[in-house]
This record gives structure tokens, sequence and C-alpha cells, in this order.
């Protein structure tokens, strides 16, 4: 089976004859792309480790299947059997060794106050290390920074009101440093599985067919103003959402037991957030946000206090 790039697009929004909606993404697409198997590090700077937590369960193609032929996963805190000075020093060889061509991921937000102290990744030769320094070392010789989740792509809960150590998304902390590798954001708190192997997949599909730099131009002109791929970002929740003829019919649930009606009253904000969690659904399609609860409207830049409060109307 051969896909276009058309096809993969297509793939991301379920629309591809004989796949599934959710947790779509075929293990014979991943069989297929075998030509360029990128190097990946993966930092972790101030988050909750759920992204991580969130990309070990993927479905289609399983989490083996995405660390054994999709990527060459180098450096990620929480799984590597590697640690300490060993793994760090690892980390900036490799990057040395694959300059210019590998991808970085970074989940969780960067802390800039006291010189970024409040967040320290690691140590080599009795140099400290603050995510803060990691994250523009190995940004500027990458091909690509993906930002995982919203702390790393918009700042996220760290960033929220308050914000003592000056927490800030990634993107920002690049721009500020002159750091120009582009960019892509995967927000969510967590992101979706999908969201993330499937970014990955389309980048490296693009990258096999036009070579780096116009294979990343192409994925780069997948993303909409907030650096989102629209494949996974394109649609209003509000308007697609199932209760749309409840909310209509100015029918809503008083309580969250009552599955029949809209959750706008209950502070659904689904109007204002664009991702395709209607459609693609949660935990291999089982459920999602606004069947057991509401939208909180997590894959949002002002996430969380734009957001809040959670449970009162928008
Ligand atoms: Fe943030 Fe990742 Fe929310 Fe958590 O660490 S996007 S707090 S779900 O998982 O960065
Ligand atoms: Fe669906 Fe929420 Fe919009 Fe109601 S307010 S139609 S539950 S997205
Ligand atoms: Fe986030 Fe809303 Fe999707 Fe739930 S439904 S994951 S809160 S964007």
């Amino acid at each position: 089976m051969s896909l276009t790039r058309r096809d993969f697009v297509k793939l991301c929004t379920g629309t591809v004859a004989g796949f599934g909606v959710s947790q779509m993404f075929n293990p014979k697409i991943v069989h297929a792309l075998k030509k360029f198997v990128p190097h990946v590090f993966w930092l972790q700077g101030q988050g909750c480790t759920g992204c991580s937590v969130s990309i070990l369960n993927s479905v289609h193609p399983s989490i083996a299947e995405v660390l054994l032929e999709v990527i060459n996963l180098d450096f990620h805190p929480t799984i590597m059997g590697c640690e300490g000075e060993q793994a760090f020093e690892f980390m900036f060889d490799q990057a040395k060794e694959q300059s210019g061509k590998y991808v970085l991921i970074v989940e969780g937000s960067v802390p800039v106050a006291e010189n970024g102290h409040y967040c320290i990744l690691g140590e080599v030769g009795h140099k400290e290390y603050t995510m803060l320094d990691t994250t523009l070392e190995m940004a500027k010789n990458a091909a690509v920074v993906v930002n995982v989740g919203t702390c790393s792509a918009y700042g996220g809960i760290p960033a929220a009101q308050g914000n003592l150590t000056e927490a800030k998304s990634v993107g920002d902390v690049l721009a500020e440093n002159g750091v120009k590798t582009p960019v892509v954001n995967i927000p969510g708190c967590p992101p979706h599985p999908d969201w993330m192997v499937g970014t990955l997949v389309v980048a490296i599909d693009a990258i096999e067919k036009h070579g780096l730099e116009k294979g990343l131009a192409e994925v780069v002109k997948l993303l909409d103003a907030d650096g989102r791929p629209l494949p996974f970002f394109g649609k209003n929740i509000h308007d697609n959402c199932p209760y749309l003829d409840q909310f209509d019919l100015d029918s809503y649930s008083q309580v969250f037991t009552d599955k029949e009606k809209c959750r706008y009253e209950l502070g659904c904000k689904g109007p204002l957030v664009y991702s395709d969690c209607f459609k693609r659904k949660w935990n291999g399609g089982v459920n999602w946000c606004v069947e057991n609860s509401v939208c909180i409207g997590c894959v949002e830049p002002g996430f969380p206090d734009g957001m809040s409060p959670f449970y009162e109307p928008c």
C-alpha cells in the first residue's frame, strides 16, 4: 500500500477509507516509513510528565513500534535506561554528530527567573545544565523543535497566574535568544498520542519525499498561527460537537450525570477550542471530555487562565 502526503493529511483527519477514526495510525504506514529514522532527543522541564505518559499510550502504532521503527530516541529522562552525567554527555555527543538533522522534543515550560535555576536537568563535569541552557543548546542545532504539551507550546499551567519561576513557552525562549529553528506546537494537557505520533509520521514522510529542508517547509505549511498542525487542530469543537443540536435548542445539562444535553452551562469551553477530540476521542476511542464532563480548552494558548473558571459558562 502506498500513501501520498495528501493521504497522510487525510489520515490525520480520519478520512481515509479503511482506517478507523481514532487511534488510527495503521502499522502498515509505519512499515512504509523506512528510509529516514530521525534521532530524537526529548527534554522535560516544568510539566507533570503527562505528555510522556500519553505518548506511551499510543495504540496504533504501539509505542514499541514508534520507538523501534519510526524514531531513534536517544534521550528521554523518564524512560531511558541510562541516567546522570553519562546520559547527558551521550545526548550532547549524539547531537553534535547529528547536527542539523535531529528532532528536539520538549515537554514542559522553561523557567527563566534566577537564571533558569528553578529547573536543573543535569550536570556534566560539575557544570549544571538548567532547562533554559539545555533547551537553547539543543534547539540551536536541531532540524526542528517539537513542543509537546501546552506547557512547552504556550507556557501552560506553570505560566499561569502567580508564575514565580517566570515560566515561558519554548517558542518565546528561543525567539528571545535568537534561535531560529522551526518550531511545531502540539498542545494539549496532555496532547493526544495520535497528535504527537501523527505529526512525527507526517514530518518523516514529508522529509523522505522532499528532503530535510523542503520536507520541513511542507510541515510548516500545515501549521496554524499558533504553530499547531491544522489536520489535528483545524476544527472547532463546538461546531462539530454531537451536542450541538441540544445547544441550538437551549437544552443544557445541569448535572454531569445528565449526558443527554449540551454541557455549556456546566462550563464547556468547546466554542473557544480548536481540536479534533470530538471525533478522535481518547483512550483508544472510548470517550472524551465532553461526554463525561466539559472541555476545559487544554489545547489553547490561553490555558489555563483564559479558560478559567473551568466550571462556569464562557
Ligand atoms: Fe504540561 Fe507535560 Fe499538562 Fe502535564 O509534562 S501539558 S502539565 S498534562 O504533561 O507538560
Ligand atoms: Fe458541545 Fe460544549 Fe458546544 Fe455544548 S457547548 S455543543 S457540549 S462543545
Ligand atoms: Fe482538551 Fe477539550 Fe480536547 Fe478535552 S476535549 S482534551 S479539554 S481540547
